[in-house]
């Protein structure tokens, strides 16, 4: 365990974990699973003469073992949300405001701290598929409190393609590759889905949020997660509340642009898993803080949208959100199988002072995600060390497959004769039923404001800013006098034309086509022009024409703009600045990035002054051909001729900052550097730039900024002090 990790504060959940977590040291030897030495894992007994290896003998327990072993080390992956990663961490909340809601212990006392285990996950592909393609995330999170195991399983859309439990079966079939041949892996951009959503017009507002720049996450700890589904909240006083959980990154919303992830798929396709553990390991844990929504019971229907339909949200404007508490995750796991892989949730598994809604999702989701635990890991899966409450658990259900537990005494039922294991009543911490007064006819139907499945779309595709809806070519800042230089094309329409393009039936781009009308009719236009498909002549529905702020992205840009956890590439080549690339990589780590040296070769690079092969080299962390300008934030290329002179000559660092320029990153270059710019863009970088007020550098609309020569502020010489020590 890395120095870091030994140091950060130790959750009960991680204490409790350690009863069954072992070091393997070079003192640890080797035995069977029923303990016995193992003098040899390298031959399989065998009858021989000496000369010629004879028959392996069946005989030989010690291989039978480890290839039975072996033989069965997979379990059936989860059907949805197959592709995950994981870490441990910790939630506070920051008073007891929510009291007046509920009396949940976790949402309320500011002195506690609860342990978390959060999984991210992709839902289409499988265990083995890339972190980058276009699909929505899961963000489930598990709450080991002092009463019990809270789940809440969420996305980071805030809305779901269907509003009854009885239809996913339907949805995830048609989502994931396809029967007759298994195509296509992690991606929507098939016939199968756009023939179901087309067919399915509720599922409208949730494809918008999908072709959406919320589907290509720049990191998981980038985004933000909901509940989607209504839950309640009871207080003290026996009051129920209907309430919607969120949780918000401190460091903002942030995507790729659609070539970054296709490429990133490719060059890295663990990119999002390597990106959580390398913010934890180099002290940047991210942070959340939980928000929520709440809507009294009696204000149940004063909605124009019905409050329990997952695919509607709760307005902010309408209900704004009440911040109560943050979590951060500041520890990887230790091994992925028993922890990320084994981790279960559930989300029926709530605490008192938290229940259900009659949202008809969430209703069918509470049978669901039990069931499927049971033919992923079997009936004792809660007893999994990953699994299990940090609070005792006693009750009189027994055995089953794998039952770890050995419970003493005489009685496994209730009542009994000893009075032992009682119900826990509700005056002493048992769980609330809330007494909710129900009247209705039995029926296979949904609740009429469920009909309406538009407005929200459009709520959506209006609350875009231009930012959010131009193309990866498209300058950063709004207020660009050049803007005309580049072409404006649209994320959202580029999106739905690259997956209805994937679409080779014409029945089912057209009846997509179709329904977009109704969301609106230039979208529609667009989308049938590129991909060939239909569209009704005259709007079938009044656009209301409303906006929602908090819907867009940008909204949730960092309060302080950070560096923290951004990966820099350093471009450099033999005859580099070498102070000043000390320095800045100072600099960057002082303000919590995470500077990368990339050079023409992986072993040590020669500053100027410094004699070739000699001892004043630095060790760059990867050659030109090893990554790419898409694995990281920024760029910077530093002064120094002969080094600029062979950047300047290499096609690979040419490209890098074409690339890097096309996807809007940061770049910044000093003296003879700023030649590279030059060079690799074909344009005088003055044309790019706007001088800052002091003339010392210059930084443009496009995120490039260079400079003449670096100087030496006291800032920087603040943070080189900060580093090395
Ligand atoms: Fe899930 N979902 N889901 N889902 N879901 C599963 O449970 C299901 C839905 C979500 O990291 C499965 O343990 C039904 C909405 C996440 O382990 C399964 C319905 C939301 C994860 C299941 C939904 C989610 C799952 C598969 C419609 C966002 C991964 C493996 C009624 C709020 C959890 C498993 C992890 C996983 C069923 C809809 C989120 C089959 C029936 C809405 C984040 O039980």
């Amino acid at each position: 365990m890395t120095s870091t990790l030994q140091n950060i504060f130790q959750t009960a959940k991680i204490k409790d974990l350690a009863a069954d977590s072992v070091e393997v040291t070079g003192k640890t030897g080797i035995t069977t699973d029923h303990g016995v030495p193992v003098p040899d894992t390298d031959n399989w007994l065998k009858v021989t003469n000496g000369r010629n290896s004879g028959p392996s003998l069946l005989e030989d327990q010690i291989a039978r073992e480890k290839i039975h072993r072996f033989d069965h080390e997979r379990i059936p992956e989860r059907v949805v949300h197959a592709r995950g990663t994981a870490a441990h961490g910790y939630f506070r909340v920051f008073d007891d405001r929510a009291a007046k809601y509920t009396l949940a212990n976790v949402l309320t006392d500011p002195n506690r701290t609860t342990p978390t285990f959060v999984r991210f996950s992709t839902v289409q592909g499988s265990r083995g598929s890339a972190d980058t393609v276009r699909d929505v995330r899961g963000f489930a999170t598990k709450f080991y409190t002092e009463e019990g195991n809270w789940d809440l399983v969420g996305n980071n859309i805030p809305v779901f393609f269907i509003q009854d439990a009885i239809k996913f079966p339907d949805f995830v079939h048609a989502v994931k590759p396809e029967p007759q041949n298994e195509v296509p892996q992690g991606q929507t951009a098939h016939n199968n889905f756009w023939d179901f959503v087309g067919l399915q017009p509720e599922a409208s507002h949730m494809v918008m949020w999908a072709m959406s720049d919320r589907a290509i996450p720049r990191s998981y700890r980038m985004m933000q997660g909901f509940g989607v589904n209504t839950f309640t909240l009871v207080n003290s006083e026996g009051k129920r509340f209907f309430v919607k959980f969120h949780w918000i990154p401190e460091l903002g919303v942030h995507s790729f642009v659609w070539d970054e992830a296709l490429k990133i798929a490719g060059q890295d396709p663990d990119f999002h898993r390597k990106d959580l553990e390398e913010a934890i390991l180099n002290g940047a844990p991210p942070k959340w803080t939980l928000g929520i929504q709440v809507i009294p019971e009696e204000r149940e229907h004063d909605f124009e949208f019905d409050i329990l339909d997952a695919t509607k949200i709760w307005p902010e404007e309408l209900v704004p959100v009440e911040e109560i508490g943050e979590m951060v995750l500041n520890r990887p796991v230790d091994e992925f199988f028993p922890e990320t892989e084994q981790v279960a949730f559930c989300t029926s598994h709530v605490v008192p002072g938290i229940g259900f809604s009659d949202d008809p999702l969430l209703q069918g989701r509470n049978f669901s995600y039990f069931d499927t635990q049971l033919s992923r890991l079997g009936m004792n899966w809660e007893q999994l060390p990953i699994n299990r409450p940090v609070c005792p658990v006693m009750n009189h259900n027994r055995d089953g497959q794998h039952q770890m537990r050995i419970t003493k005494g005489r009685v496994n039922y209730w009542p009994n004769r000893f009075e032992a294991g009682p119900p826990i009543p509700q005056s002493h911490g048992g769980y609330v039923d809330f007494e909710q007064k129900i009247q209705g006819i039995k029926a296979r139907a949904r609740g009429e404001k469920f009909q309406e499945h538009y407005n929200q779309a459009e709520l959506f595709l209006n609350s875009l800013t231009e930012y959010e809806k131009a193309s990866c070519a498209f300058p950063r800042s709004s207020h660009s006098s050049k803007r005309t230089l580049f072409r404006s094309q649209n994320h959202l329409i580029n999106a739905f034309s690259f997956e209805l393009s994937h679409c080779d039936d014409a029945k089912v781009y057209e009846t997509y086509t179709k329904l977009l009308c109704t969301v609106n009719l230039d979208l529609a236009k667009t989308v049938a022009a590129n991909v060939g498909g239909q569209i009704n002549e005259s709007p079938t529905r009044r656009p209301h024409g409303k906006k929602s702020s908090p819907l867009s992205q940008l909204y949730y840009a960092p309060k302080k703009p950070t560096i923290k956890s951004r990966r820099v590439a350093i471009l450099l080549a033999d005859g580099f600045n070498g102070t000043e690339v000390t320095t800045i990589s100072a600099m960057l780590k002082a303000g919590g990035a995470v500077p990368f040296l990339i050079g023409p070769r992986r072993g040590k690079i020669f500053p100027a002054g410094k004699e070739l092969g000699g001892d004043g080299g630095v060790f760059v962390d990867h050659h030109f051909e090893g990554q790419r300008s898409t694995m990281f934030d920024a760029l910077l290329i530093p002064s120094g001729k002969e080094s600029a002179d062979m950047l300047k000559a290499n096609g690979r660092c040419v490209h890098w900052v074409r690339e890097a320029f096309g996807h809007l990153k940061a770049i910044g270059a000093i003296g003879e550097g700023v030649e590279v710019v030059r060079r690799a863009l074909k344009m005088d970088v003055t044309q790019l730039t706007f001088a800052s007020p002091d003339d010392s550098a210059v930084t443009s609309s496009y995120g490039v900024v260079t400079t003449g020569s670096y100087k030496m502020t006291a800032a920087a010489a603040d943070a080189l002090e900060i580093v090395t020590g």
